[in-house]
């Protein structure tokens, strides 16, 4: 049995979980999820039946991580402490990557699903405040620098490079140069070409059948 166990589907957030198996070399094996079935498997360690979910079989314990900025951070921690935060990279690491994962992923989903809140008071309640504010910000913590924590990549690049790539790709956040050459960069790196192809195969295996 490979260290760990990804359950996925090629067409989902999956792939960020992919790209950061491979950035952090670790031995794993893929379970594929079909949304119609999911597998029990699936279900029993995880009660929201999403993916990613990873399981890490470790010292006799199955450990069970979701929610892909934590898989990336996990990942790091276990597998490759050279990717992780170094003591003066820290808040600019979990500041990048929780507001990924939080005011970008809602400012993402609610433009997505048409949802807008135009009243600067309830604006104020809303954790990513509004789309074009959240994505000011976002591209304001990305100008002065390559990665996330400066000129040294690190596995807050897998999530927060995800958000862009993703968002670039499905036009979902605008097409600033900041954004662009961030994600030229991340799109350059072996690991990210070596897990795309994989999800790229699969997915074509599903579309022929
Ligand atoms: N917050 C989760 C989101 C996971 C998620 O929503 N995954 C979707 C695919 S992209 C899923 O599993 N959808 C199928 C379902 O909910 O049944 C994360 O960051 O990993």
């Amino acid at each position: 049995m490979a260290d760990y166990t990804l359950f996925t589907n090629p067409m989902s957030r999956g792939q960020i979980a992919r790209w950061a198996l491979h950035e952090a070399a670790a031995d794993y094996d893929t379970e594929l999820v079909d949304w119609q079935d999911k597998p029990q498997a699936l279900l029993d360690v995880n009660p929201m039946g999403k993916v990613p979910t990873l399981v890490h079989h470790h010292l006799g314990h199955d450990h069970v991580i979701t929610e892909c900025a934590a898989i990336c951070h996990y990942l790091g921690a276990m597998q490759a402490p050279e990717l992780g935060p170094k003591a003066e990279e820290m808040a600019d690491y979990f500041r990048l990557l929780f507001f990924a994962a939080g005011p970008i992923e809602q400012a993402v989903v609610s433009r997505s699903m048409g949802w807008s809140v135009d009243d600067p008071q309830k604006q104020g309640m809303l954790g990513f405040g509004s789309y074009e504010k959240a994505m000011d910000a976002f591209e304001t913590l990305l100008s002065d620098r390559d990665y996330v924590c400066g000129e040294r990549f690190t596995m807050a690049d897998v999530y927060v490079g995800s958000q862009v790539d993703w968002g670039l790709s499905f036009g979902s956040i605008p097409k600033r140069q900041v954004f662009e050459d961030y994600a030229g960069r991340l799109r350059e790196r072996p690991a990210y070409m070596t897990a795309k192809a994989i999800d790229m195969k699969l997915i074509e295996e599903v579309q022929n059948g």
